[in-house]
């Protein structure tokens, strides 16, 4: 079977990734909108780099780990029976550390930076700043989050597309369904005729545009629902 998954800050909420909309869904008292966009970044580059190096830091400490939803998508990949374009909007990289290997972050990926100046991306895995230099231009004050913001172009839409195009399913995990396009793959696919499944803690802005969705946390939902596949 064809498959196109796509994951959200809800897969990651049993790890221990605070996700956005929960109660806890505000980043040391912002809001995402405020802090992901090139606007802010321009107006408080310190701002932003911190709302970063905080997030990528705690990615780090040790204390976060794959859960079994991970863990499950990463078997279903390297199942022979089945092929999966694994998308997601999350920018952690626990489905890489859970064994997925192959992994399209939509949003980017925040154990990435890349270069103004040049364009590189490198990886990651220390604060950046304005002090920071370009491991391939050298230049100085040129670093960013390879991370995809509010108004920037997400990564990979033509294939998104085109794999929904000729799945046979379409299933979305832990996702609220507010933020576009990744919010909109569902109507591809039911424009593609494609079936189409939601597994999610609880209603979703998309809910209703499913076939199907089954309601409760990832990490039991999701190693079920790949068992009976
Ligand atoms: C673009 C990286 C142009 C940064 C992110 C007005 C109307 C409609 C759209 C717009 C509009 N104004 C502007 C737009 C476009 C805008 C948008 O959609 N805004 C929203 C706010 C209205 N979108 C963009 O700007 C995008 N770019 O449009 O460019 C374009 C487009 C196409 C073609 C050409 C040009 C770029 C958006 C990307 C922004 N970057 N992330 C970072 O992480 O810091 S977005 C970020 O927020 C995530 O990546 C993700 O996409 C989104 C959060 O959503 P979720 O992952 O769903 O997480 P959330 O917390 O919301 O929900 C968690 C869910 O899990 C909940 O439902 C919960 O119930 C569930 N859950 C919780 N625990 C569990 C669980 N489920 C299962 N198990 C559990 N244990």
């Amino acid at each position: 079977m064809n498959l196109v998954i796509l994951t959200g800050a809800g897969i990651s909420a049993e790890s221990g990734v605070p996700t956005f909309r929960g109660p806890d869904g505000l980043w040391e008292g912002h809001r995402v909108e405020d802090v992901a966009t090139p606007e802010a970044f321009e107006r408080d580059p310190l701002l932003v780099h911190t709302f970063y190096n905080l997030r990528r830091a705690k990615l780090l400490d040790g204390t976060i780990h794959p859960n079994p939803a991970h863990l499950a998508l990463a078997k279903l990949a390297r199942s022979k029976e089945h092929q999966l374009l694994l998308v997601t909007q999350n920018i952690d990289d626990l489905h890489e550390r859970a064994g997925s290997p192959e992994v399209l972050h939509m949003h980017g990926e925040l154990l990435k930076s890349r270069c103004t100046d040049c364009g590189a991306v490198t990886p990651c895995r220390e604060d950046i700043g304005r002090s920071s230099v370009c491991p391939a231009c050298g230049h100085i004050d040129c670093l960013r989050p390879h991370v995809v913001w509010f108004g920037e172009m997400p990564i990979g839409l033509d294939e998104i597309g085109a794999a929904i195009s000729r799945a046979d399913l379409f299933v979305a995990i832990g996702t609220s369904g507010l933020v576009y396009p990744a919010a909109g793959f569902v109507s591809w696919a039911r424009q593609a005729g494609v079936r189409t499944l939601e597994i999610n803690l609880e209603e979703s802005a998309g809910s209703g545009t499913f076939h199907e969705t089954r309601r409760g946390p990832a990490g039991e939902i999701v190693p079920q629902w790949v068992a009976e596949l």
